[in-house]
């Protein structure tokens, strides 16, 4: 690991940064970060993430890795000990659904409808949020966390989203 060059482009704010974020402190990976401004993006940024331009950015050795999902499962590949996705392939493939369902679910712009809509509409988004928490309650189970008695793959990207939460309440009209 001495060896390994690991950059993070990441914003302070940003959950899916966390996310990369949670995965190495997990690994005990070292790395540099380098906040950007988005407002004026970086060179380093505009060249690593030339498709969509967004943090977070995962560089390692020099060679970037893009959107937060793939860098959580990356880290998860390159420094296995400790791991985060099960080993089985049909866990696996159940913890990729579930994260995929965390991203198009819990945190989809759909989901802003909480705080930016009113009436029925309001009243609907809150419905499918409440209803996708409750799937993900059921998924959980009486386990400690998705990954079992560990963190795990669902864990990680669920977990930063959880700071939105407060979002959601204060400008929703909503509460938990
Ligand atoms: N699907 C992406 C979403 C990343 C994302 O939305 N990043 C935001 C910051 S939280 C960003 O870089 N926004 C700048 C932009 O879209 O121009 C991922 O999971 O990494």
């Amino acid at each position: 690991m001495e060896n390994e060059e690991v950059v993070l482009l990441d914003l302070w704010a940003s959950p899916f940064g966390m996310r990369a974020k949670i995965a190495l402190a997990e690994k005990g990976v070292n790395y540099e970060h380098k906040e950007e401004d988005l407002s004026n993006k970086s060179d380093l940024l505009l060249k690593t993430n030339p498709v969509h331009k967004q943090i977070p950015v995962l560089v390692h050795n020099g060679k970037p890795v893009c959107e937060s999902l793939i860098a959580v499962q990356y880290i998860d590949e390159i420094w296995p000990h400790k791991p985060l996705l099960p080993l089985d392939p049909y866990q696996r493939a159940t913890a990729r659904f579930w994260a995929d369902f965390v991203d198009n679910k819990i945190y989809s712009a759909r989901n802003r409808k909480i705080w930016a809509s009113k009436g029925e509409e309001h009243e609907a988004a809150k419905k499918e949020l409440i209803d996708s928490l409750k799937l993900l309650e059921g998924e959980l189970g009486i386990k400690a966390y998705f990954g079992g008695e560990h963190l795990g793959y669902v864990d990680v990207v669920l977990i930063p989203i959880y700071s939105w939460f407060y979002t959601y309440e204060k400008c929703g009209d909503f509460s938990f």
